[in-house]
């Protein structure tokens, strides 16, 4: 950790990533550094970068920098809540003097000078508020423990998920210290609009079961027929993941952009990280990741997991 500030210290112009389509923590690492370090080295610059923050969360995060690339070849660049690089959002992260990673997914590979990760974290905000907390020198204020508070939140479920941990919840009672509003958190992040609630519905009554695999493979263009996004169709995987005999969920979209369906994967005891990794994606234990250019991955990925499933 000590490392962690030396690296900051030494660097005037700091660019902080995070991955594609972000989500809460991804954002909530990425502004509660940012803040973090305006707030204890006024003099450095410091930008945060990367594609659009979901309608969902634009109320509560700032808007993102717009950089000139020339800054990079003099710049420290980290990158928060990715395991991999090709899942990091804009490209010219390559291009800093001096790349840090801070993550708590499971490795994949490495891309940075100096990586931290820690697994066991519920998030990559956990990660921060524990260098923050174990770092007795740096300075915190209300804004960033919100932030850093979004981050667990979000990644946990709202303390629901199997990576709810003791630190969880010590890290978020430091934050709460901060005097953070838990309740105005919630009213923001899970107000939700009746175009939502409808797409919801058709998600549950739509998916089916194959043994212990509850799946749905969405059909193209669904987004136009409720008149929502991408960002806001995809990740809907829990809603198909409770029933009783359920152990595994696959939720599958097709992105028009990528040309290829988005999966994501869940788990409830034994690891997919591995099925992940073999149609290109990778992840947590229970939750991950993974694309098919077409049905027919879908159904190998299926077979996948029914092997997994009696291994
Ligand atoms: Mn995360």
């Amino acid at each position: 950790m000590k490392s962690f500030l030396s690296f900051i210290k030494k660097y005037d112009s700091i660019i902080i990533h995070r991955h594609v389509n972000p989500d809460g923590d991804a954002l909530a690492s990425q502004f509660s550094l940012k803040e973090l370090i305006k707030l204890n080295f006024p003099d450095k610059k410091v930008y945060a970068v990367g594609d659009e923050c979901p309608k969902y969360l634009s109320s509560i995060f700032p808007k993102l920098d717009v950089i000139n690339n020339s800054i990079y070849k003099n710049s420290l660049v980290i990158v928060v809540d990715t395991a991999n690089k090709d899942r990091i959002s804009d490209d010219n992260w390559k291009f800093g003097q001096f790349i840090l990673k801070i993550d708590h997914h499971v490795f994949v590979e490495k891309y940075a000078n100096l990586e931290i990760i820690e697994e066991n974290a519920s998030s990559c905000a956990e990660v921060i508020a524990k260098i923050i907390f174990e770092e007795k020198k740096l300075k915190i204020n209300k804004e960033i423990a919100k932030f850093l508070m979004v981050g667990i939140i979000t990644d946990t479920g709202r303390f629901l998920y199997k990576n709810t941990k003791k630190d969880s919840f010590y890290y978020s009672y430091k934050l709460l210290e901060e005097g953070v509003n838990l309740e105005s958190i919630y009213k923001e992040i899970y107000k939700k609009d009746d175009k939502m609630i409808k797409f919801s519905g058709y998600i549950m009554l739509k998916y089916k079961n194959k043994g212990e695999i509850s799946y749905i493979v969405l059909k193209k263009g669904i987004e136009k027929k409720f008149k929502i996004n991408f960002n806001e169709a995809t990740s809907m995987v829990n809603l198909i993941f409770g029933g009783k005999n359920t152990k595994y969920a696959l939720y599958a979209i097709w992105n028009s952009n990528e040309k290829l369906y988005k999966i994501s994967l869940r788990s409830k005891s034994k690891p997919i990280n591995k099925v992940a990794n073999k149609f290109n994606g990778g992840g947590h234990k229970n939750a991950a990741g993974a694309k098919a250019k077409n049905k027919r991955e879908i159904k190998k990925m299926i077979g996948e997991l029914e092997k997994n499933s009696e291994s």
